[in-house]
């Protein structure tokens, strides 16, 4: 596992070249289109009639058609401008990292490639306190494709408000396929990935400070043991905390107060890679589904597990299994606090795609599968929820089907089918903690829920940042009076969008606030 080396730009290089080379061979003997194959596997009629086929909405929800995003969508992270930052690898003999900026209300795509040398492939990332999104590491690249699997101790920053890229200050250790997560004071904490060499994960931690700008490394204390995963998934608690939900079996806890690690439980199915790991609503409950045993893949599991990390001998439990095994999806936490299980593959990296995706509703813990995804969507393909209530779904950089990595598409899950919705008419854009602010909406009678959601920062099976932060509340004739999440042990600070959802569980369009 640790030793593996991933060099799948080598072997999508490598892919890309027969895929040149068969193309060539096969023009002059055939007026059939290249890559039939592919073509057979996805083709434009096939997409229609999948969206068509499609059941009754209110219960499967339904797609939308696959749109052009002109990029591959492996790195996704919704800014609080409601826009979508997309970016993946610099291809031939390019230096910058591609990227687009998608205005998902219109469907307005700008480029915004890196302006700066830098492959920022299977990089780290989180939106920052001040929403601009931190991306941190990435591989040494270039050009592409020589140098497998080294890390880079770089770092971009995009602010939403510019829409511009800048470089950031480069962190002390290079790191490929490192994790970000920020902390309950502010800052943000990279740990593992690939070193410069590629000879072995790095072990120690470091923490950003986007005041000072600077990286510091933690006290040796805080290293995290060798046999560590890359890509963890870090989730804060309430406890200030911060769990290892995976891909390792053996569950960890880290606290950033002393700088030290502690075993929790293990996993009942074994090491889960890259099986999706999401904080539930309630923040305490940890749950993962999906993922093979072993790094390389194939054999996906179907099972899932939840452990309570606020019980005092936390252990992990199998709950209901999905319908389909699969690996490398994307779990969404949904604007009504269900997860959906989108994408992901059987028995590769990209074949035997699964294209049904599930919703698990964790208080009934069931699966339903959903209408069919026009698009398949395996290895390095990403999706998060939208201020809308949908989902988007891109990426993928199957050599195969390059139509489909290229495209998105957008999911409206059933709850938008099950009536109208209710409205926020105010609400503040800017709280602190345990303030009681008013938010007002002629349909404050019918609110059973008020949550912030914090918005998806994603890639690899891994979302970094979201998070389903209910709040207390009261109703009034036209508004309800809510009290914000009582500190950054659950709600660290940093944008967030505004969700009330009603009494036949359809939630409203969510505007965005900073908690401060
Ligand atoms: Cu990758």
């Amino acid at each position: 596992m640790l030793n593996v080396f991933r060099s799948e730009r080598n072997q999508l290089a490598v892919l890309l070249l027969i895929l040149g080379l068969t193309i060539l061979m096969t023009l002059p003997l055939s007026a059939e289109p290249a890559r039939a194959g592919q073509k057979a596997t996805n083709p434009t009629a096939a997409k229609k009639a999948q969206v068509g086929l499609r059941q009754d909405p209110a219960l499967v929800g339904s797609w939308g058609v696959p749109q052009q995003l002109g990029t591959v969508g492996i790195h996704a992270a919704l800014m609080h401008t409601g826009k979508v930052v997309f970016w993946w690898y610099p291809l031939g003999t390019a230096t910058n990292s591609p990227a687009k900026l998608l205005d998902y209300a219109t469907g307005t795509i700008t480029d915004i490639t890196i302006p700066f040398d830098g492959d920022f492939f299977c990089s780290g990332m989180t939106i920052m306190k001040d929403g601009r999104l931190l991306v941190i590491g990435g591989l040494l690249g270039d050009p592409f494709p020589h140098v497998p699997d080294k890390g880079i101790p770089q770092t971009a920053i995009f602010d939403p408000i510019t829409e511009t890229w800048s470089p950031g200050t480069n962190m002390n250790f290079a790191r490929w396929y490192p994790t970000a997560v920020e902390l309950n004071n502010g800052t943000v904490l990279a740990l593992t990935g690939k070193n410069a060499t590629a000879t072995a994960i790095v072990l120690q931690m470091e923490t950003y400070n986007l005041t000072t700008g600077k990286w510091t490394t933690l006290p040796g204390s805080a290293n995290i043991g060798p046999l560590s995963d890359t890509y963890l998934k870090m989730k804060l608690l309430p406890s200030g905390r911060i769990f290892m939900g995976g891909a390792n079996a053996q569950s960890l806890l880290f606290s950033p107060a002393t700088n030290t690690w502690k075993t929790s439980a293990k996993m009942n199915f074994g090491n889960r890679y890259h099986g999706g790991v999401t904080l539930l609503p309630g923040l305490t409950k940890v749950f993962t589904a999906g993922g093979t045993l072993t790094y390389p893949g194939g054999g996906a599991t179907a099972t899932a597990e939840v452990i309570d990390t606020s019980v005092a001998t936390p252990q992990w439990s199998f709950v209901a299994p999905m319908n389909f095994p699969r690996y490398n999806a994307n779990q969404v936490l949904l604007a009504d606090g269900t997860i959906l299980e989108v994408g992901g593959a059987q028995v590769s990296k990209y074949l035997s795609p699964v294209t049904t995706p599930e919703l698990y509703d964790p208080v009934a813990n069931t699966w339903t599968e959903m209408s069919v995804q026009p698009n398949p969507r395996t290895y390095h393909s990403t999706a998060l929820l939208l201020p809308d209530g949908t989902v988007i779904a891109a990426g993928s950089d199957d050599p195969a089907n390059v139509t489909a990595g290229n495209e998105y598409e957008i999911f409206s899950p059933p709850y938008l089918f099950k009536g109208a919705r209710p409205t926020i008419t105010s609400a503040p854009t800017s709280i602190t903690y345990k303030q009681q602010f008013t938010v007002t909406t002629p349909d404050a009678a019918s609110i059973t829920r008020v949550a912030l959601i914090r918005p998806g920062a994603t890639t690899h099976d891994n979302d970094f940042d979201q998070r389903f932060v209910d709040m207390t509340f009261t109703k009034g004739t036209g508004q309800l009076t809510v009290t914000a999440p009582l500190s950054s042990n659950y709600a660290p600070q940093g944008w967030y969008m505004l969700m009330i959802l009603n009494s036949s569980g359809v939630p409203s369009v969510m505007p965005f606030l900073q908690i401060q």
